[in-house]
This record gives structure tokens, sequence and C-alpha cells, in this order.
């Protein structure tokens, strides 16, 4: 398939036919080993219990996870979509994380793939560990593309310092709702989305504003980033919370945002803005268990057009209700990659979503 769609990067939506993708690979994935606030920060309480820092996730669910992951691919393939793969990394012996979740550290604006200033420790070699070579191919292919690497951090990170994930009080005054200190640009990608020239995102416990400022000096000319407020105590991600499904329709997690907010968005301003209806049942184990993530995970479908879109093979209830929309839903299994952290939008980085119609 490779020959379909040249080493390139362009695309101004998430909603476009997607014609190159990155889908990330799960084998050896590692529970991220960052402190208990910052992890109790960002996900359901229940959560960390199960939560064993410094292991490797279940071998059983991280085959499982590689063969949804493989099996997505072929998937994409099937449809004409090139498909590039990161390099495999065992994430244990690295302090790492996964590399299943490739839409946290990368993201494309326009002809600019960007990599994000993670956050995270156990993060901070994600992208040059796995994806360097995927960068180099698009880098060198000599048709535009801007790969623009994420600042080194030199001397301490200090990112954590005086806060403890919960609101920090100075007399009544709430100083911080988030975990982060605003002592270095810090963004996760997956807390932006793309709207044509105006990419939407969120702050939350892994993007504060200086990374939303070091994003706005990044993107290419004629980009601007706007920042909704959210009302989500656990933010991390803005891609459980809006999923827009083609041009001038998007569904939103009604808990974390609210209409009145998006409205005042001028790219929304005509837009059919659906709260999601289907309230999603939290998965227990022992199927399989959901790590770090909402049940709204739902949400983190993935658009191939503007009419079919990728959800997850259990949840079959907001696949019937996409339909009454005019989508096409396309049942894919995914529940151990849900397992070790997200679903369709995370484990994938778009590359090229083209305009032009089939
Ligand atoms: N990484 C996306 C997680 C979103 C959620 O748990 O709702």
């Amino acid at each position: 398939m490779s020959a379909i769609e040249p080493a390139f990067v362009s695309a101004e939506d998430e909603w476009s036919p997607l014609r190159s993708v990155i889908v990330g690979r799960a084998e050896d994935s590692a529970f991220p080993s960052e402190p208990e606030h910052m992890m109790a920060a960002t996900m359901p309480s229940e959560h960390l219990l199960r939560f064993k820092p410094l292991s490797p996730f279940p071998p059983a669910i991280l085959a499982r996870a590689q063969e949804e992951l493989d099996n997505l691919a072929d998937v994409m393939r099937k449809e004409g979509i090139r498909v590039y793969r990161p390099n495999k990394v065992n994430w244990l012996k690295m302090q790492g994380y996964t590399g299943a979740m490739p839409r946290d550290g990368l993201m494309t604006v326009g002809s600019a793939l960007i990599e994000a200033p993670f956050s995270w420790r156990c993060r901070r070699h994600e992208i040059t560990l796995a994806y360097s070579e995927i960068l180099s191919e698009l880098g060198s292919s000599n048709s535009g593309v801007t790969i623009c690497r994420a600042p080194l951090i030199t001397g301490e990170d200090t990112l954590y310092h005086g806060m403890l994930g919960k609101s920090r009080t100075n007399g009544n005054i709430p100083t911080s709702r988030w975990s982060i200190n605003n002592s270095r640009p810090a963004f996760d990608a997956a807390d932006f989305m793309r709207f044509g020239k105006v990419v939407i995102g969120q702050l939350s416990h892994v993007t504060n504003r200086r990374g939303v400022e070091y994003l706005r000096a990044v993107v290419p000319e004629g980009y601007t980033v706007e920042i909704l407020e959210t009302t989500d105590e656990h933010a991390m991600h803005i891609d459980a919370t809006l999923l827009p499904l083609r041009k001038g329709l998007m569904v939103y997690q009604p808990e974390r945002v609210s209409e009145h907010e998006l409205r005042q968005h001028e790219v929304f301003h005509d837009w059919e803005l659906l709260a999601c209806p289907i309230t999603p049942e939290p998965r227990q184990p022992p199927s399989p268990p959901m790590y770090m993530c909402s049940p709204w995970l739902m949400l983190n479908a993935l658009s191939l057009d503007e009419k079919r879109v990728l959800v997850e093979a259990n949840d079959k209830e907001f696949a019937a209700w996409l339909t009454t929309l005019g989508m096409e839903p396309i049942m894919v299994p995914f529940g151990h990659v849900n397992s070790i952290g997200g679903s369709f939008h995370c484990a994938t980085v778009d590359l090229v979503r083209s305009g032009a119609k089939d």
C-alpha cells in the first residue's frame, strides 16, 4: 500500500479521508512510573488500586492489545491507507510507558508534525525511542514537511514542584486546579484537535499555559490555537470529550464541557453540537480492566472519513446511535488496547487527511 500515499504530512481536520497514519504497538508496555499524585489526578480513583508502577502490564493483555493493533493496521491498509508502525521498545527497561499511544506525543497541523513536550518524565524519550525512523523518513521526504522536535529539558525538571495534584489554595483563592506548574512548556498532543485553521485544546494535568504558548509559536503560519474551558477534574486528553464526526457535526461529553462553552468559539458557530446521550457503564475486571481511562473512552473513536468511523466492538449502543446520525460505524475489537490507556484516536496519528473526496 505504500505506493498509494507518498511520505508526506498534511492534515487540517479530524474527518477528511485518512490517507496515511501511524498505528502504535503495545509490546513491553509498562505502567507509567510517575508520582502517585500525578497518576491519581488523571484517572478515575478506583483505577489506582489496580495500578502497579514500575511493572509491566499483564503479558496476556499486552499480547491481545498487540493483536488488536496489528488488526487495526490491517483494517487501515485494506482501506488503502498507508500505515507506519513505531519501533519495538522494551518500555520497562527504559522506564517508559508505551508505544501504543502515539497520539499523545505527535500532532499533525497542516504540513508540520509536532512533538509534544511531555509532562510525564517517563515519556520524555518516547518519541525518540519509538518514532525516530518515521520522523527521519517524513522529514527527508523533500515534500515540505516540517518536523518540530520538543525542546530539550536541561537541568532539573521542576514541573511538579509545589503541586500536589489537587486544587492549591492561597487563603480562599484557588491558585491551580492542575498537577503541573508553568515552569516549562508542557503538553500532550492529545489535548488538542484540528478544526481547519483552528486548533482547539484544553489545559489539563499534563498541559500547561506555557505549553499552549509554545504550541502557538510552532504551528504553521495561519493556524491559531484556542483553549476550551472544561469542567473535567481529571482532564488529560480532549479526545474522549470531543468527537467531531464530519464537518459541522460534533458529539461532546456533557459532563466535561458545555454547549455554551463550545459556542464561545467561532469555529463551532454553525455546527450541530450533540451531547452524547449514551452513558457508558464502567468496565470492570476481569474483562480486561481499564487501568487508566474512563468509560467515556467510547468517544475516542476515529473517523476514516465523513461517514466511516471506527468504534470499539463492544460499544454497540453507541454505534447504533451514530448510525442514526448518518455515520457508518466499523466495529473493531480494541478492549485490550483500551486497558492500557486509550482507544482508536489515542493509538494512531493522522499523517495525511486529504480534503479530496473519493
Ligand atoms: N487518553 C484518553 C483518555 C480519556 C478518558 O479517560 O476519558
